[in-house]
């Protein structure tokens, strides 16, 4: 057995709350002295400005009307709406168990997560590593996994890749989770006639039904319902992290679900972590165009109209307050556009600051491979593609690992 000698992080818990729409001026030009761009309005619709025009001014106002209010407009424009939460059913079957993994370092469970609606039944497999040797259960990261899962979350280890270093997550005190998105619905178009849709959508779905990033999104929040009956696992410091697909869903889990107690958001870009305002790259129409099935009906109608959205991707982001948020970006990753990723931060802030938490509020688009991780939302700019890496996880953990110290 061995033992750690990380910091247990001490991540916040909160609980719910909800927003409308005012003009927020931004300077683009204060981002980054290396690379000006001029300065824009980019109108951004303000979180902090209820529906019927009132200003929010304090954390109680924010969780009691406006974060619910934010929260459903994401719903109803873009998300979609799901038709469950957990089935009452749910269950959880231990399908495999070895307390002498990575050489004695962790211990491995495969974890069959199933549930049956009115329309079929379905399963997603959790892998997990618990680091053996600590005093205190662990805290966790839960991946959800949008590449094949034989070559990226193999649980007998003897494929190993660095979409998800489980290695080295266990050497630093944190347990590894992951599943594979697939296994909730398949990422394809079909008419949502497969996976979790079959099983629960009652006809006929309308323009707010819930698409495939909020379906994933749904299997993290079954997963994390596993994860907290788990003794060796924290609940209340289970961070979910995603790339790409998975970075837009693992913010749409953690708006959703406030027990994810930290979310990462890889690379997300266009519905992710980047401004829809402003932004270049992939646009609301080339991603219902590529992905019809991601996103909710009322999405489609919102091609070349980003500035007609109530809501704007920081407000998603704001939906994480006053919990941690971690935004990465790569210098290559243009289509999902690293600023427009960055300023989301900056534009949720005000929401942390309700919480007297920093934000990136003042921050300046950092350089490469700098990470800005002084306050509870984190940001870096790896240097290269639009990739999961281990800098990357890296730079997750030490966000964790810091935030434990304060
Ligand atoms: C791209 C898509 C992006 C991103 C990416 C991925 O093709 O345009 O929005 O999600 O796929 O998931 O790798």
């Amino acid at each position: 057995m061995t033992t750690t000698s990380f910091k247990l992080p001490v991540w916040r818990f909160h609980l719910p709350a909800l927003a409308v729409v005012c003009a927020l001026p931004m300077l683009a030009g204060s981002l980054s002295a290396a690379e000006p761009v001029a300065a824009v309005d980019l109108k951004l619709p303000d979180p902090l400005v209820t529906l019927g025009g009132e200003k929010v001014t304090t954390k109680e106002a924010w969780e009691k009307t406006r974060r619910a209010e934010v929260l459903e407009l994401f719903r109803k424009n873009i998300y979609g709406r799901a038709p469950v939460g957990r089935p009452a059913d749910l269950k959880f079957e231990v399908i495999d168990s070895a307390v002498d993994a990575m050489g004695g370092k962790a211990t491995r469970k495969q974890v069959k997560i199933s549930w049956r609606g009115p329309g079929g039944e379905g399963a997603l497999k959790l892998v997990l590593f618990i680091p053996n040797g600590l005093t205190k259960p662990a805290p966790c990261f839960l991946l959800i996994c949008n590449r094949p899962a034989a070559a990226n979350i193999d649980p007998t280890r003897a494929v190993k890749s660095p979409f998800w270093p489980a290695e080295e997550i266990v050497a630093r005190g944190y347990a590894a989770a992951a599943f594979y998105n697939a296994d909730v619905v398949p990422d394809k178009h079909d008419e949502f006639k497969s996976g979790v849709f079959k099983a629960f959508d009652t006809e006929p779905r309308t323009a707010e039904s819930w698409g495939t990033i909020a379906a994933w999104a749904w299997g993290a929040s079954r997963a994390l319902d596993y994860l907290v009956t788990d003794a060796g696992i924290d609940a209340k410091r289970v961070a979910v992290v995603g790339h790409s697909r998975g970075g837009k869903t693992a913010l749409w889990a953690g708006a959703e679900d406030e027990r994810f107690a930290m979310v990462v958001s890889n690379d997300s870009g266009s519905t992710g972590a980047a401004l829809a305002r402003g932004k270049t790259g992939e646009k609301i129409r080339d991603i219902n165009r590529g992905f019809p099935h991601w996103f909710n009906g009322n999405y489609k109608t919102f091609a070349d109209r980003e500035e007609e959205l109530p809501v704007d991707q920081h407000m998603l982001a704001a939906l994480i307050a006053p919990r941690l948020l971690y935004i990465a970006s790569a210098t290559e990753d243009d289509w999902a556009h690293p600023k427009n990723e960055f300023l989301s931060g900056v534009h949720a802030s005000p929401v942390y600051g309700l919480y007297g938490l920093e934000g990136l509020t003042g921050k300046a688009f950092p350089n490469p491979d700098a990470p800005v991780q002084g306050g509870s939302i984190g940001y870096h700019l790896r240097t290269g593609k639009h990739n999961l890496t281990e800098y990357d996880w890296g730079c997750f953990m030490d966000f964790a690992d810091k935030e434990g110290k304060n």
